[in-house]
C-alpha cells in the first residue's frame, strides 16, 4: 500500500510536470484579476502604490483583453503594476512579455521594461509587505520606435523555470521620456504556461492514505 502511494505521487508529480510542459504558451492574466498601480526600483521589496492615473485608464485597462483601453500613468517611469493570479492559474510559468501600443501619443510608449517573479497572496500584499523578487526579464518591451497605433509589439522571450503566482511589471524608459507626460499601453500580455492543478479527488484520495497511515502509526505505539 505504502509503495503504490509513493508510486502514485511520483506518478501525478510526473503527470503534473508534463501537462504544464505540453502547454502552448498563453497569456496567463485575464481581465479582472489583482492587479494594482506601483512605483518601484527593480528589486526593492516594497513598492509604491501608485494612483497617477485617470480613472478610465487605470491599471485592469492593461490586462483587459481591449485594444480600445489603456493603463496610462503619469509617474512616467519606475512605475507599472503588481498582478496576482487567482488560485486556479496560481501556478505560472512566465517565459515571454508582449506589449500593444495605445492609441496616441507615441512618445508615451514603453521602450525599457522589466518583469520580476515572486509569490503572495494579494498584488496590495505584495506591494506594502517585503517581498522578494526576482527578476524574470529586463530589456525591450518589444514596441520599436515607429510602432503604429494600436500596435502589437514583438514578442520578448526569457529563460525561466520557476513558477509565481505575482508579477511586477515595471516600465523604466519611454520613447521619449522627456517630451512625454504619461507612459501608456493599450495591452500586455504575460505570456506562458499554467499548470494543471490535481482535481480536488486525488487530493483527497493522498490526504486519506496519509491519515490511514497516520492511524497504523498510532496503533503500533
Ligand atoms: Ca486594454
Amino acid at each position: 500500500m505504502k509503495m503504490f502511494m509513493k508510486f502514485s505521487c511520483v506518478l501525478g508529480t510526473a503527470l503534473l510536470v508534463a501537462a504544464a510542459s505540453l502547454q502552448a504558451q498563453v497569456d496567463v492574466t485575464r481581465p479582472g484579476d489583482d492587479i494594482i498601480g506601483v512605483a518601484a526600483l527593480l528589486g526593492d521589496q516594497v513598492s509604491t502604490i501608485s494612483t497617477d492615473y485617470p480613472g478610465g485608464e487605470a491599471p485592469q485597462y492593461a490586462i483587459d483583453g481591449s485594444v480600445a483601453t489603456k493603463y496610462l500613468n503619469f509617474t512616467k517611469v519606475n512605475v507599472g503594476f503588481i498582478v496576482t493570479l487567482p488560485e486556479d492559474r496560481s501556478l505560472a510559468n512566465v517565459t515571454g512579455i508582449q506589449f500593444i501600443s495605445a492609441n496616441d501619443a507615441p512618445e508615451r510608449d514603453p521602450i525599457v521594461v522589466s518583469l520580476e517573479g515572486a509569490n503572495a497572496a494579494s498584488a496590495m500584499s505584495a506591494a506594502t509587505a517585503a517581498t522578494t523578487w526576482t527578476t524574470l526579464y529586463t530589456g525591450s518591451s518589444g514596441l520599436p520606435t515607429d510602432i503604429v497605433r494600436y500596435g502589437l509589439g514583438a514578442i520578448q522571450t526569457f529563460d525561466n523555470e520557476q513558477y509565481f503566482n505575482t508579477y511586477r511589471l515595471l516600465v523604466t524608459d519611454l520613447q521619449n521620456t522627456g517630451g512625454a507626460n504619461s507612459v501608456q499601453f493599450a495591452e500586455v500580455q504575460l505570456l506562458g504556461s499554467i499548470a494543471v492543478i490535481p482535481e480536488p479527488g486525488t487530493g483527497l484520495l493522498i490526504g486519506l492514505g496519509t491519515l490511514g497511515m497516520w492511524g497504523l502509526r498510532r496503533r503500533s505505539r
